[in-house]
């Protein structure tokens, strides 16, 4: 088999944080043990396919500029394959366990429907082979449901049921192929979703068509036998002024309101967080207090820039944060962390892709590390359990348990003494939290 990145001895090591080799991790040790899990089984990293294997370093102003060899071929369905084998020699060096996929990013759209996903299945089979050779596994599937002209006004919230069908399709075979490769989550990401203007467009008519369409994927799963999650991945806007799916809170009440909540999660990405106006960790907290989280996209933005940047997260706060979240509610199920992240339009060397996923797995080993630590301590958990101590006892108890009235409550209020101020003290957790982040994980 060709070889496409030549440079790289397989598996990239670890060796530790004071090596001076680019191409090593540092805190990323697969097989170390923390809290009764090893690092590989905590984060379980998965690449993602669109970006670095099928991004061109395009951006509004200009075209492509990397000149990746396994994007030169015969025709489409030779760099599709070159392109799948590039993939699993990446993910065997690097060594990550999961990688992520669209529909799209695996095979191209071909002159009909029906010759797409013949060409789809083949390289599915082809995904398989290659997972049986060396042991990577799919973490979940989607459907690429917004790049085609058809999608322009929308999949499923689409004025024309005829595209409503032609998306119902795509995810059958793309739910088909995610259960073949043993993938443990379906993803679903707004893209088109949401409107361009309010003139055009009749809200509530394209929210039930939304709903409609997550319950056939739900039935069709059931028909299949799929034992993964379905994944709802929320973000505000881009390339809709206003997606549907806007943020965790919205996400939530939506499947509430149609009764979808109990099959799906949510797969919460950073960028969107930010571009939501709210931080990471706001959006994961939202979900995991819901029982919800499910599966993360791991990136950043540039606030400074205000898009969807898709950023490799090299953020050591925000990561220790997730990890926080994460170790909290006893880790992620069904999902993983997926690098939604791509290398800037300059870094266009092959190589420049190992760094990236380097770093940022490195940057969320050390996060674990730092979680981990805080969590043994349990500085944070007193701070929160002593908080609330008024609520897990006595009057707190009676009161969320519905035993008094609002006139049982006046009467108390009214007997007794004005309660005593308590200090949030904010400034001195920040300076315990920046403490913990100084600390050299052992
Ligand atoms: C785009 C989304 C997309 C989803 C998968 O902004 O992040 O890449 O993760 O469709
Ligand atoms: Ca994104
Ligand atoms: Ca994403």
């Amino acid at each position: 088999m060709s070889m496409y990145f030549p440079t790289i001895k397989k598996p990239v090591p670890y060796e530790g944080p004071d090596t001076r080799n680019p191409l090593a991790f540092r805190y990323y040790d697969a097989k170390r043990r923390v809290g009764g899990r090893t690092m590989a089984q905590h984060l379980r990293f998965a690449v993602a396919y669109w970006h670095t294997f099928k991004g061109t370093g395009a951006d509004p102003f200009g075209g492509s500029v990397y000149r990746r060899p396994w994007n030169e071929g015969a025709d489409a369905v030779d760099i599709a394959e070159k392109t799948l084998d590039a993939a699993f020699e990446f993910f065997e060096k690097l060594g990550v366990a999961f990688y992520c996929f669209h529909d799209r990013d695996l095979s191209p759209e071909c002159d009909t429907l029906a010759e797409t996903h013949r060409v789809f299945d083949r390289l599915v089979a082809r995904a398989e082979r290659r997972q049986r050779e060396t042991g990577v596994r799919l973490l979940w599937g989607t459907a690429n449901l917004f790049s085609h002209p058809r999608y322009t006004h929308g999949a499923a919230t689409n004025p024309d049921p005829r595209v409503f069908a032609i998306a119902a399709s795509q995810v059958r075979h793309a739910l088909e192929a995610t259960r073949r490769l043993g993938g443990t989550g379906y993803i679903f990401w707004g893209g088109r979703e949401g409107y361009s203007t309010l003139l055009n467009t009749d809200l509530k008519q394209e929210r039930e068509q939304m709903a409609r369409f997550l319950q056939l994927a739900v039935d069709h799963a059931q028909k299949i036998g799929f034992r993964g999650m379905f994944f709802i991945e929320p973000k505000p806007k881009e390339p809709s002024a206003h997606q549907y799916d806007s943020d965790a809170a919205t996400v939530l009440g939506f499947l509430r309101e149609f009764d979808l909540l109990d099959a799906f999660e949510l797969n919460i990405e950073a960028n969107h967080a930010t571009l939501a106006g709210h931080t990471f960790e706001h959006e994961l907290t939202v979900a995991s207090a819901a029982g919800k989280l499910g599966s993360m996209d791991i990136n950043r933005g540039d606030p400074t820039l205000g898009w969807d940047t898709d950023q490799f997260p090299t953020d050591l706060p925000s990561a220790v944060w997730a990890m926080s979240i994460v170790l909290r509610q006893g880790g992620l199920k069904y999902g993983g962390l997926n690098f939604d992240a791509k290398v800037r339009r300059g870094s266009f060397d092959t190589e420049d892709l190992f760094h990236a996923h380097i770093g940022a797995m490195d940057t969320f080993a050390r996060a674990l590390l730092i979680a981990d630590r805080m969590r043994k301590d349990g500085f944070f958990e007193k701070v929160l359990r002593e908080r609330y101590a008024g609520f897990h006892a006595g009057l707190g108890r009676r009161i969320l348990k519905g035993e008094l009235t609002l006139t049982d409550l006046d009467e108390f209020a009214q007997k007794s003494p004005e309660p005593p101020l308590i200090s949030g003290r904010q400034e001195y957790l920040e300076n315990r939290w920046n403490a913990y982040l100084a600390s050299t994980p052992d």
